[in-house]
């Protein structure tokens, strides 16, 4: 822990990977591992296209029970942990594969989301974005098209430009922080294996061992809404 604080003292550029872990603490379910099912799908099952074309009411659905979870849900001390770091260290940037808005509602403004933002609307069609719609029926566009939560399924590209400046980011950075991600979902899951590549410090805070854990400078094994606090001396 000593040594993870006196790199982050010491750096001019941190950049920080988080996933679903993150806001387990408030009470969002992850995608794998206990609790990480819906009605006995997994994600694989439901973040598809194929998904949505197959059964759109039933991908809709799933997204909506998730959406008013995370709306009735609060920021917890990891995500306020993270705020912090940005305003002490002005070469912070924060890069998400969690399509939740508890690091924006923390207060995080350097903020590159990878996988979109489930709050948003995507026209199938004419790919036009809008706020999310609550609505019974199949919600459509002007134009006709069915439309579908502005998130990236598999299977489908990530937003080019934020992809490319998280690249930068990580190959820029001294010391990366990767918090509450299971590491397999590419090609997120290949930015810390780039980061130690180029010879950063990479401190993993993950509850349980990931396929990185082997390969990081420090694992810190616990629950990360203890554990970032602790590493910025917040309390
Ligand atoms: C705690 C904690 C606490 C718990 N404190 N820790 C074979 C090999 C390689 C790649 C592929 C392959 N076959 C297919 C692919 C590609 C595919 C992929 O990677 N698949 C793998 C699963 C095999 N990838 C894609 O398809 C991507 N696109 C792509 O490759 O495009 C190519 C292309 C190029 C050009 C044109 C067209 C295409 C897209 C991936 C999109 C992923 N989308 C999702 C859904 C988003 C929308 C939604 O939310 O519904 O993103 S899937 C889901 O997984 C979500 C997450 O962001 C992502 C990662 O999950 P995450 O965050 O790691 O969560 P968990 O649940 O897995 O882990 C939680 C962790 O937290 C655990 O480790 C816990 O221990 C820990 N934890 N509590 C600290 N309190
Ligand atoms: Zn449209």
């Amino acid at each position: 822990m000593e040594q993870a604080r006196e790199w982050l003292r010491k750096a001019e550029r941190i950049v920080a990977l988080t996933g679903a872990g993150i806001s387990a603490e408030s009470a969002i379910p992850t995608f794998r591992g206990a609790g990480g099912l819906w009605r006995n799908y997994r994600a694989e099952d439901l973040a598809t296209p194929e998904a949505f074309s197959r059964d759109p009411r039933l991908v809709r659905e799933w997204y909506e029970w998730r959406r008013d979870l995370i709306a009735e849900a609060q920021p917890n001390a990891a995500h306020y942990a993270l705020a912090e770091l940005e305003q002490r260290a002005p070469g912070f940037t924060l890069v998400t594969q969690n399509v939740d808005d508890l690091h924006e509602r923390a207060g995080s403004r350097r903020l590159l989301k990878l996988h979109g933002d489930i709050a948003t609307e995507r026209c199938q069609a004419c790919s036009r974005e809008r706020a999310r719609v609550r609505s019974a029926e199949l919600p459509r566009c002007e134009c006709g098209g069915l439309l579908r939560p502005g998130v990236v399924w598999f299977g489908e590209a990530l937003p080019w430009d934020i992809w490319r400046q998280s690249e930068e980011a990580v190959a820029r950075a001294s010391v990366v922080l990767v918090i509450g991600t299971s590491a397999v979902v590419y090609p997120a899951a290949g930015l810390a294996p780039a980061a130690v590549e180029a010879g950063a410090k990479v401190i993993e805070v993950n509850l349980e061992e990931t396929p990185y854990s082997g390969g990081v400078s420090l694992s810190l094994r616990g629950k990360a809404g203890e554990i970032l606090p602790r590493l910025l001396e917040l309390e």
